[in-house]
């Protein structure tokens, strides 16, 4: 069989480096497997549960190495079920290339079985690129900008391939004549930094401050040692957006952790409090926990121009590399004399950590986990760079707050889609990546049941290919969604709608066991700290299903008298659904804020 344009795609994108294709089969991409089975020594092709599992192992991929995550799906249904995990790679900016099968070339128009309009479907995920490959040489060029624009933009890219043309012979390269396309492969990034005077005016800013807070976020993942420094300069706080968790280590003692609905009191205090803000690589888009307007002098850096000043009219907003930017942006730093500031933020930091500590010890209500207690065990038996990935539900609560993270650790969500289910497919994406590290996700048991379950099978199909077999789920079963019945209780005083928010009951370790992998069922605090030694020493992957207290609210670290009041008549509201014991948890959550803690 001579060389088809399908096995010219798969040499592509083993020219632009590429190792691994997240997917699942179907017709419309026969001619693209085939080549794939013929090139399986240096392009391995993950079969996932579901195409939108696929998505999210891309998406994870990318969001762990900051490789491009490339996954490949069938014409109409298998294209369909990609876009949830697709959204995910483009509101976070990961670049993400998306590689789809279509009816014949010659069928195309002709209302055929799976015929979908993928070019208008995908117009707006893949809006930064998407074509559709009319004949074979045009491969070369289309799979070389989609990785190329996928990796510049930082965004979604897709190529579809009609089903007849990836069969058809490989024409490798275009002729040179009129209307012919000689593309290359390879990305050389640019080294993005502010011109000199705009650094100057940055300093000025910040050199006159008197009270700076840092806000950073995945865009200063590789910059860990500027922002301390810089901070340090700056007698500054340093309070981390969710997606950037892995950016300062815990343990700096002026990180005051995350910010939003998810963050610490000590992130929201200093927002409160601060004369100048410093953001760099975050676009947290909840601009009510950051400074009033006019409250602050402020000054950004963000690799994309298009973020910049739209969560903050900036004083000054600019486009440059996070750890460039802040290396050049130092030494024009006057290290402040006066430190009260940060060493008022240092206690609150230090108060708070107590504060978890305390939330996080072991305790049960009602013959359930406090949840806390599962994070807080968790964080201290971390493995060295174990890589975290959190699903959308109250366990992203837990995990923002109670998880200590250390320096070569990694941590992921769904940052700005906020989408359930990535928790698990992150996990399994990044022991394909990093085969030798401790994956562990945490996710809810309304998650679980929308895929994470099936995706375990994935899990147990290749985990003897890993050679660290360590992944841990742990899934919080508190057999709600639980996370929008505090919403609900919180933000609309309604008591929960058990028609909507009540799970049924798996055991989970069970079903762990039943498909060949380890389970440990967690139904008192006594056994977490041993549920996590079993799991770090298990040879396979582990199940950790932890009956958890849903009566445990994860409400933000400030309490707005709207809120305060919307909670109050859900509780009127609804009589009988354990809410005492929330009622108690409340007033324990309002006790945190009053002075003197
Ligand atoms: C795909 C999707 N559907 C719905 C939501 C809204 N949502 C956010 S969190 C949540 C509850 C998650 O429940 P579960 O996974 O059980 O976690 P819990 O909060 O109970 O710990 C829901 C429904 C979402 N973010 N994504
Ligand atoms: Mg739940």
């Amino acid at each position: 069989m001579s060389k088809t344009a399908a096995d010219n795609l798969c040499e592509r994108l083993i020219a632009w480096d590429v190792s691994t294709i997240y997917g699942f089969p179907g017709d419309g991409i026969n001619g693209l497997l085939g080549a794939l089975r013929r090139h399986q020594d240096e392009l391995r092709f993950v079969q996932t549960r579901h195409e939108e599992m696929a998505a999210f192992m891309a998406c994870g991929h990318a969001k762990f190495t900051g490789e491009v995550g490339v996954c490949m799906a069938t014409s109409g249904p298998g294209a369909i079920h990609l876009l949830n995990g697709l959204y995910d790679a483009k509101l976070d900016h990961r670049p993400v290339v998306a590689i789809v099968g279509q009816t014949f070339v010659r069928a195309i128009g002709g209302d055929f079985q799976q015929e979908v309009k993928l070019l208008q479907l995908y117009s707006d995920v893949a809006s930064a690129f998407c074509e559709q490959v009319n004949e074979p040489s045009s491969v070369r060029h289309l799979i070389d900008r989609a990785m190329r624009i996928a990796q510049t933009e930082r965004t979604v890219t897709c190529v579809i391939v009609p089903a007849d043309v990836q069969d058809m012979e490989a024409v490798e390269s275009q002729p040179h004549k009129t209307h012919t396309v000689h593309s290359g492969v390879g990305y050389w990034p640019g080294r993005l930094v502010p011109a000199r005077d705009q650094l100057k005016q940055a300093a000025d800013i910040l050199n006159a401050g008197e009270k700076v807070a840092m806000l950073v976020g995945q865009g200063a993942l590789h910059a860990t040692d500027e922002v301390i420094a810089v901070a340090d300069a700056l007698g500054a706080g340093v309070a981390k957006a969710l997606l950037g968790k892995a950016a300062v280590p815990d343990d700096v003692p002026f990180c005051t952790g995350s910010i939003g609905l998810l963050g610490t009191k000590p992130s929201w205090d200093m927002m409160q409090g601060a004369d100048t803000l410093l953001m760099v690589g975050s676009s947290f888009p909840y601009s009510e926990f950051l400074p009033k307007e006019g409250q602050v002098k402020a000054v950004q850096i963000d690799l994309l121009g298009r973020m910049l000043s739209i969560r903050y009219p900036m004083d000054l907003a600019l486009e440059g590399d996070s750890k460039e930017s802040l290396a050049e942006l130092l030494p024009l730093l006057a290290r402040k004399e006066d430190r009260s500031w940060q060493e008022e933020i240092k206690k609150d930091v230090t108060d708070w950590w107590r504060l978890m500590d305390e939330q996080g010890e072991p305790a049960d209500r009602d013959g359930r986990v406090r949840p806390q207690g599962l994070f807080t065990a968790l964080s201290s038996q971390l493995p060295e760079k174990a890589i975290l990935s959190s699903d959308s539900g109250s366990a992203a609560n837990w995990y923002a707050r109670h998880i200590r993270i250390r320096r070569g650790m990694k941590a992921m969500l769904s940052g700005n889609l906020a989408t359930m289910v990535p928790g698990v497919p992150y996990a399994i994406a990044a022991k394909f990546a990093y085969p030798d590290r401790v994956s562990i996700a945490m996710v809810g048991d309304g998650a679980m049941q929308m895929g994470g379950m099936a995706e375990m099978l994935t899990a147990a199909k290749y985990y003897k290919t890993w050679a660290d077999p360590r992944l841990i789920v742990l899934v919080l079963t508190n057999e709600d969604l639980n996370q929008v019945t505090w919403e609900q209780r919180v933000m609309e005083g309604d008591p929960q709608f058990k028609a909507s928010q009540e799970i049924p009951y798996v055991d989970y370790a069970a079903w762990a066991e039943l498909i060949g992998l380890h389970g440990i069922k967690i139904t008192t605090s006594s056994e977490i700290e041993g549920a996590w030694r079993e799991a770090l020493s298990a040879d396979r992957p582990v199940i950790i299903s932890a009956l958890t207290d849903p009566n445990e609210p994860p409400l933000p670290p400030h309490i707005t008298f709207e809120q305060a009041e919307g909670f109050a008549k859900s509780i009127l509201a609804d009589p009988q659904g354990g809410l005492p014991g929330a009622v108690e948890a409340v007033r324990e959550k309002v006790h945190e804020f009053l002075p003197g803690r």
